[in-house]
Formats: C-alpha cells, structure tokens, sequence
C-alpha cells in the first residue's frame, strides 16, 4: 500500500481513538475531511539517473518522465546523477528520507551499492535496477530488474561482421579491429566488449585495441584520432554506442579515410549500438555505420507495470530482458544466427 495512504489511515485511526469511536474528527475539533487528499493519493517514485552522456540516456530519461505523470497517479522526483555513482547515493539517501513508495535505480557502474541499498530495505523501500545491473552480494537488496543483455547485443554486431566478411572473403585474420568501448564499468560496456573479445578470439580476428570512448561523441572523437595515430591498418572500428560513432566517423574523415564497409578496398567498417540518435540512424541508412545493434531505452513502460504488480502484491520476475533488433541497409546480410535464434536484419 503507498506510504501515504497508510500514515493517512494511521492518522485517522489515532484521532478516532483519542476523541473517542464514532465519527472521526481533525485536531482542532472539526469534521475530518474524509477525501484522502490528492497528494496523498500519490505512488511517489525517487528515480535516480546515471546522467546525460548520450541520446540514449536522453530518451530513457524522457521515458521515465513521460511515464511517471501526476494524471496518472504518480509523484516522481528525478535525480540526475551527471555520471557520478556518489550524487546517485545522495539522491538515494534523500529518496529515502522522503519516504518514497519507490526507488528506481539507473547505476552508471555495477559496483558500490549495497550499503544504500541496505539502507533503502531497512526503510521497506523497494527498489528497481534499470538498465545497468548492480553487483550485489545479496540480491534482494533489489526488487527486480529490467534492461538489455548486452553480451547478446555484442554477439548479434560479432555475427554480422563474420557474415558479411566472409561473404566478402575476407580472411578473418586480415580484420584489424579497435574497439572504442564504454564507459568502464558499466554493464553495457561489460558485455558488448565480452561479445566482441569473445568473438575475435572465436574467429581468428585481430583485435589490437580497446580503449573507453565513454559513451559520448567528443571522447569518441578523440580516441579514434589516437587510434588512426597508432595504427595504420585498422579496418573495422566497433563502437559501443552511436554517439561514439559519430566521433569516431568524423575523426576518421578528417585523417582523410573514407567510412564504410568495403574493407577489401581500403574502406574502414564502423559498426555500433542504440539505434537512437537520428544522425546515426541516417549514416546507418548510407551505409556509414554498417550495423547497429538495438539497444531499446524506453523503460518507462517497463518499470511502470513493474511497480504496479509490485503493488498487488505480486512478486515479478528478478530480471526483465527486453527484446531487441539488429539493423543494417547493407543488403548483403539478411538474417544472423546467435545462440541457435534467427535475428532477421531490419532497415534502420
Ligand atoms: C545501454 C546504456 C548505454 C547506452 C549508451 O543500456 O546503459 O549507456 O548504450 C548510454 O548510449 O550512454
């Protein structure tokens, strides 16, 4: 039951007994106003963010917002935590002194939580990772979870770079790939740098560097213009996120190379993740980016009927996968095979 309503039932319990059975009465004598006042009424939800680093954070930012409305029942405080895992745990602790009904969690990395979280289940706060995961000891410091495999996404872009390479007839060991990762740390950097590792490893793939673009576009920048700097053979550069690909795209033109997934002919390969930056998008539809792996932020949704079974009662799944596509404009790859699932290639 929210917070709210049982202080409010408390109170009214209280005055009954202190001005005696029968009809209720407020403090002062007067007739209590037996509408449950709207505030009162609320779910209030204290949702923590992990920042503003990309579109995709943007977009799950708005999906939160635009689910957790007044009109339909919520009082949501957001909190964004500029990347920094001690302004989430401040925000926690003031969540918690605030006496939220719910505490929704976006952890920028997955380690460092069980102290707050301990404290939030000492207040009989439930909480929900979003997202990322968080590492810890006792699971059910958490309610539940909802987000992306992220080591599959790492696998669907490893699969379509092996299919497209080798109808190419490329040799594996001719694809000279730098990884520009994620921010170190995060679940989503874990596993797409896994996907890749383990694939190159797998394939015979010559795998020279992973070094963190931290899922934006100017350190995306920057980090393939030192990679260009190092090396001078590098034909395929998996980006772990749009934003880093678009750096990376540009630093790449301005050393006068051109993008694309002609490898055979001295183009360089830019593959990627989100699908949610319309600037990729339209370099994924020109063949610029040659395969984006979905990673779908629209969590609003998700989390939302979350907290409602929560408040039946219910107990609902511990971890909540979203489904997710796989897109490229690269006719050549139709269908890639992962885990024994067909994923149909789909237009971006
Ligand atoms: C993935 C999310 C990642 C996105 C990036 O679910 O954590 O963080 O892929 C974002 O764009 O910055």
């Amino acid at each position: 039951m929210k917070k709210s309503l049982l202080k409010l039932v408390e109170m009214l319990l209280l005055i009954c007994l202190v001005a005696g059975c029968g009809k209720s009465a407020a403090p002062d004598g007067g007739a209590m106003d037996e509408s449950i006042s709207k505030a009162d009424s609320y779910i209030t939800v204290g949702f923590s963010q992990l920042g503003a680093e990309s579109d995709w954070r943007s977009a799950n930012t708005e999906s939160m917002l635009s689910t957790f409305t007044e009109d339909k029942g919520y009082s949501l405080i957001y909190k964004n935590g500029q990347q920094k895992q001690a302004n989430q745990i401040t925000a926690i602790r003031m969540f918690i002194q605030q006496d939220v009904d719910y505490i929704v969690l976006a952890p920028a990395t997955e380690d460092g939580w069980d102290s707050v979280l301990s404290e939030a289940r000492d207040a009989k706060i439930p909480v929900i990772v979003v997202d990322r995961r968080v590492n810890a000891a006792d699971k059910n410091l958490y309610s539940c979870w909802v987000g992306s495999d992220f080591e599959l996404e790492g696998k669907k872009v490893s699969a379509w770079i092996k299919a497209y390479t080798e109808q190419k007839g490329i040799d594996p060991s001719d694809l000279h790939i730098v990884n520009i990762q994620g921010s170190i740390g995060s679940t989503a950097q874990i596993g797409r740098t896994r996907g890749l590792a383990n694939a190159a490893r797998e394939y015979g793939w010559d795998l020279m560097a992973e070094v963190s673009g931290d899922f934006t576009e100017t350190k995306g920048r920057e980090v393939m213009g030192a990679l260009l700097k190092r090396f001078n053979n590098i034909n395929v550069v998996y980006c772990e996120n749009d934003n880093e690909a678009i750096g990376a795209i540009d630093a790449i033109e301005s050393a006068g190379k051109k993008v694309g997934p002609d490898i055979a002919n001295g183009e360089i390969m830019v593959v990627s993740f989100d699908g949610v930056n319309e600037q990729a998008l339209s370099y994924a539809r020109e063949g610029k980016i040659s395969c984006i792996a979905e990673c779908n932020p629209l969590h609003g949704p998700r989390v939302e009927a979350l907290i409602q079974a929560l408040e039946k009662g219910n107990s609902p799944d511990k971890y909540n996968y979203v489904d997710e596509k796989i897109f490229s404009s690269i006719a050549d790859v139709k269908s890639i095979t992962v885990g024994n699932i067909e994923y149909q290639v789909e237009m971006p």
